[in-house]
């Protein structure tokens, strides 16, 4: 049959379920892109209530038992059809794996990424036994299909978000993921060479000059082997310092290099910016180097890991770390380069501060003059000043060395206040009024105070002073203001990401859903309303970021037709149209494959038992959100074809059968209809091989 033109300009008029009457073909032309996607001006207000509407408003809130402070939550959240968020969310997704995409203040859930865990809508790791993905996933040699992804991290030029890239770590697997947000899909995973598992990935520098790995759970570096008597001996903590090329899109593994730290278990990370560029801190409990062990009558890790009243906050001076790799002064460790702890002490690359016990968060304020610390078990904030740091390591004031001979800065040298706030404070962000915000994990509440008299004019308070406390629901983990990490936050809203969510919603079985809760932080002083609950029913999400919409620059469609996603460029192997067919050298059989509504080309492909299949297909669709999906079942295989793009995949046919394949995406009125079938013949003379003539099949060619 013709291909393509003729059924798509043929009006073949059909009922849709809906019973709408759809013409096939002419569908996106004849709503109109635009039409569809913008409300009309007009009907934008500004708005004036009628007393007849102020009765019918009223008398939805009574009967809905919606007070006037629930109208106003709905109003500032409520997006009408078409219209778009105004900031994006890109959340991560804990054990699920994948990033999610919200949009905000509407919270409605945009788009899942996969990252570090096969997913089959997207086609992600379902491209066959050679797909790229899986390979990517593979750690020694062993399938590692799932991560727990804790921090996304946005790139960023001159310390703010500059809306092209997006890092995270997966904490499970100590593995780093790059997001390309032109397409919004993942581009390269690489795992750390030392580490078995992280928690302080991704954050970057200022201008993403390197994405920030802090290690967490100290090992012997390199997966090497100690018994945990030999602990203080043996065991290291890590920070690595992947070198990202913006250029590529890519991290740069071979200008990728590590520091080795004590066996202090390192936490959370936050590079500096302004004053404190070419910083960056990490927090670190289990100073104690306690090695647990309640089956032999120990004290367990959570006690032996609190028992002294400080830990310390590594500072580390990058930029001397970045010359000391330069000039060869490194170890290889399973083939990564190291720089060792003489050399960081030797160089003045690593010093420490004493910080409060068990601290989690560290956290940069926008001008970069101070690092907010927040302690678990404290219920202060304890915030250091980079001037004070950089005083008291110009004059080594040192208050001690640790056991591995790090410097320990004199904590008054470098503390700048502490600010109570309540129990468990674990994360701060920040607003444009000159306040901070801190999460209350055991009051489970958002603790709003003032940063220093530099911002009186802004917050118009008191400098460091608890200023408000909003009761969220519950036990919140991380928050997440808009553009609340960066050097210009915006204010106006705030995402409490709390991990229980108990009574909030219908129960889900005994496992529930965590709580986004958003709170309106546009006023000042004590009014920071929750405005809305959005349950998130995958995984247990830890960090977001939020971004203006507006900075991303997300492509619609793929740019040319035969577009490879995982190159980012025109695949020379992807099949033009006219050039559809099955060629075979040997057992080696190429499926050329086009795919437009409403059909693939070619519909019937032969292939014999046994032979290695290797099908390139290509979406020829350039409209908006004509995506197409195709699938074996039994194979294990299914793609997501978006507009102009390209996929290859491969797989031995060693089952013998009759195989519909079809398109797993409803595309058209006529997507039902979109498939074919792949025949895969039996050897000859085996049990059950049919005599020829009864093949029912068409070679394609
Ligand atoms: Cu606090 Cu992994 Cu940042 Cu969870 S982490 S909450
Ligand atoms: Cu193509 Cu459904």
């Amino acid at each position: 049959m013709a291909h393509g033109p003729r059924v798509r300009r043929s009006a073949v008029v059909c009922v849709a379920a809906a019973g709408l009457l759809v013409l096939e073909g002419t569908l996106p032309s004849a709503l109109g892109q635009e039409g569809r996607r913008r409300r009309p001006a007009a009907e934008q207000g500004p708005i004036a209530l009628t007393p007849e509407q102020v009765a019918q408003l009223t008398k939805v809130a009574n009967d809905r038992k919606l007070n006037v402070d629930d109208l106003l939550s709905a109003a500032k959240t409520f997006m009408p059809s078409g219209r778009h968020d105004e900031y994006v969310l890109f959340s991560s997704g804990g054990q699920s794996g994948q990033v999610f995409a919200i949009g905000v203040p509407s919270m409605r859930l945009l788009r899942s990424i996969a990252v570090f865990t096969p997913e089959s809508w997207q086609g992600y790791g379902f491209a066959g036994e050679e797909d790229p993905v899986r390979r990517s996933l593979e750690i020694n040699g062993k399938p590692v299909e799932w991560g727990d992804t804790h921090h996304p991290a946005l790139s960023e030029t001159g310390g703010d978000y500059d809306g092209q890239y997006l890092f995270i770590g997966d904490k499970a697997n100590a593995r780093l993921a790059v997001i390309d947000l032109r397409d919004w899909e993942t581009k390269q995973i690489v795992k750390n060479p030392l580490t078995i598992s992280d928690h302080g990935a991704a954050f970057v520098t200022p201008n993403t000059e390197y994405v920030i790995e802090g290690g967490q759970y100290a090992t012997v570096l390199g997966y090497g082997y100690a018994p945990p008597e030999e602990y203080k001996q043996h065991y290291r903590g890590m920070v690595t310092m992947w070198k990202f090329d913006r250029e590529k899109g890519r991290v740069d593994v071979s200008n990728s290099f590590a520091l080795e730290l004590p066996p202090y278990w390192q936490d959370l990370a936050d590079a500096g910016k302004g004053a404190s560029d070419g910083y960056f801190f990490v927090n670190s409990f289990n100073v104690e180097m306690a090695v647990g062990g309640v089956e032999k009558g120990n004290p367990p890790f959570e006690a032996g890991a609190s028992k002294r009243d400080m830990d310390y906050l590594h500072i580390v001076d990058w930029r001397k770390a970045e010359a000391a790799f330069k000039a060869g002064k490194t170890k290889s460790i399973n083939g990564f380069p190291v720089i060792m702890l003489e050399t960081s002490t030797a160089e003045g690359i690593l010093h420490f501060a004493p910080e409060p016990k068990s601290p989690h968060g560290v956290d940069v304020t926008p001008d970069g003059r101070y690092m907010v610390v927040a302690g678990k078990l404290d219920p202060h904030v304890t915030v250091y000043s980079i001037e004070k740091i950089k005083k008291a390591i110009a004059e080594k004031r040192f208050s001690t060395r640790d056991e591995y001979g790090v410097p320990v800065l004199d904590f008054d040298a470098v503390k700048e206040v502490q600010v109570e706030l309540g129990l468990g404070p674990l994360h701060t962000q920040f607003d444009n009024q000159g306040f901070a915000y801190t999460s209350l994990f055991l009051d489970s509440a958002v603790a709003r105070w003032s940063l220093g008299p530099e911002h009186a004019s802004k917050h118009r308070e008191q400098p460091w002073k608890l200023v408000a406390k909003t009761p969220v629901h519950y036990n919140i983990g991380h928050l997440c203001a808009a553009e609340g990490d960066t050097v210009s936050p915006d204010g106006g809203y705030l995402v409490s990401m709390s991990k229980w969510s108990v009574d909030r919603f219908l129960p889900t079985g005994p496992l529930l859903p965590q709580n986004f809760q958003l709170l309106d932080i546009s006023g000042g002083g004590s009014a920071m309303p929750v405005i809305y609950d959005s349950p998130i029913g995958v995984g247990e999400p830890h960090y977001c970021q939020m971004i203006k919409a507006d900075k991303l620059r997300t492509w619609t469609v793929y740019p040319q037709v035969g577009w490879n996603p995982h190159t980012q460029s025109l695949d020379p192997r992807a099949p033009r149209k006219g050039q559809e067919g099955v060629t075979r050298n040997g057992s080696d059989v190429t499926v050329n494959m086009t795919a437009i509504r409403s059909h693939f080309f070619p519909e019937h492909v032969e292939v014999n038992e046994g032979d290695r299949v290797t099908w390139r297909l290509v979406a020829l669709e350039t409209t908006m959100d004509a995506t197409h999906g195709f699938c074996i079942g039994g194979y294990n295989i299914n793609l997501s074809l978006e507009p102009g793009e390209f996929v290859e995949f491969t797989f031995t046919a060693d089952r013998p059968g009759t195989y519909p394949f079809y398109c797993t995406e409803f595309c058209s009125a006529l997507h039902l209809e979109m498939m074919g079938y792949l025949h895969i013949k039996p050897r000859a003379g085996a049990e059950g091989a049919p005599a020829a003539s009864d093949t029912a099949t068409a070679s394609a060619k």
